[in-house]
């Protein structure tokens, strides 16, 4: 592997899954691999979950792990040819050249501004990393993709499955906060190459890019795509169409455990108790986001463990 930027980048999604689950069992069978080898990871935005289960993964490689939060870094400009004499103090041609010199592998977190749809599209800031480091890059989300993220799903639905064919609903819930689409848009993707019977519901207004969502089935109507679900994936995300803007805050929406029933509750977290989903459903027998956040390790120490052998 060259890079994993999105979720096109596995050639294999089944092998992968099956390799991340081996890897889960014995995680310290590769730690030769990452020896005198270091990531850096470079933060624009907070994390809890990406960066520790990042810096795990690399460590069970025996890989050497330095975190760079750019906020307490120089401020980066990414225009190119800007005149730099207001506030960004040092350009992504010089820092990602620079970093690569301290790197095997950069990974990467920028989230969209949700401002201008066409800025976050371009995906600027993972871009410039992508032209200007000479060394692999990993998306540990950016503005339009969450793939770590989307992989540990993946796996997690892969060993939680009790039927050959699941069905899984990608649910929208609200949220308070005008959240990106990322996690959502790489959920559906990597469900589009597994063997699941998997759907789509959000109120109108919430359709996600109709390029990612293809012919992926859309329900309006909540109850109706719940009904005999094995996994309800939840998630809330800012409108697509209306770029960047809520839409609707409307409490129905949110998951009690009457409505999941008897599916399996995901979620990526952080997740916002009693507003995304009840109490009730995150402390059932249904949850299965502690062991969903698990398997961030070894989604991140599979695509790290392809990218050393670069294979
Ligand atoms: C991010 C998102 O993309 O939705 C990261 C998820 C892994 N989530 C948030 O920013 C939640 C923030 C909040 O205040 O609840």
């Amino acid at each position: 592997m060259k890079k994993y930027t999105n979720i096109n980048d596995i050639a294999n999604l089944k092998s992968l899954i099956k390799e991340a689950i081996n890897l889960k069992r014995n995680p310290f069978q590769n730690t030769e691999l990452g020896k005198n080898k270091t990531l850096v990871m470079v933060f624009f935005n907070a994390s809890l979950r990406t960066r520790l289960s990042t810096e795990k993964a690399a460590r069970n490689l025996g890989m050497e792990v330095s975190i760079l939060n750019v906020n307490d870094a120089w401020n980066l400009e990414f225009e190119d040819g800007a005149v730099m004499n207001l506030t960004t103090s040092e350009h992504i041609k010089e820092a990602a050249q620079v970093i690569s010199q301290y790197a095997n592998i950069i990974a990467v977190r920028a989230f969209p501004g949700l401002k201008d749809k066409a800025k976050d599209e371009a995906e600027i800031i993972l871009n410039s990393f992508l032209k200007y480091a000479t060394v692999p890059v990993v998306n540990m989300e950016s503005a339009t993709a969450h793939p770590l993220q989307a992989l540990a799903d993946a796996i997690t639905i892969e060993e939680f499955k009790t039927t050959k064919k699941p069905k899984v609903v990608l649910s929208w819930a609200p949220h308070p906060k005008a959240l990106p689409q990322a996690v959502a848009n790489s959920f559906v993707k990597v469900m589009q190459h597994m063997e699941v019977d998997f759907s789509i519901t959000h109120p109108e207004g919430y359709e996600l890019n109709p390029e990612i969502v293809k012919d992926t089935p859309i329900n309006y109507n909540q109850k109706e795509a719940l009904e005999n679900a094995d996994f309800v994936y939840v998630k809330n995300w800012s409108s697509y169409n209306k770029y960047g803007q809520i839409l609707s805050e409307d409490s129905n929406w949110m998951i009690t455990k009457e409505k999941l029933g008897q599916a399996k509750f995901m979620h990526c977290l952080p997740i916002r108790r009693n507003v995304i989903a009840e109490d009730a459903v995150l402390d059932s027998e249904n949850s299965i986001v502690i062991p969903q956040a698990n398997n961030r390790t070894f989604s991140a120490q599979i695509i790290l463990k392809k990218i050393l052998e670069n294979k």
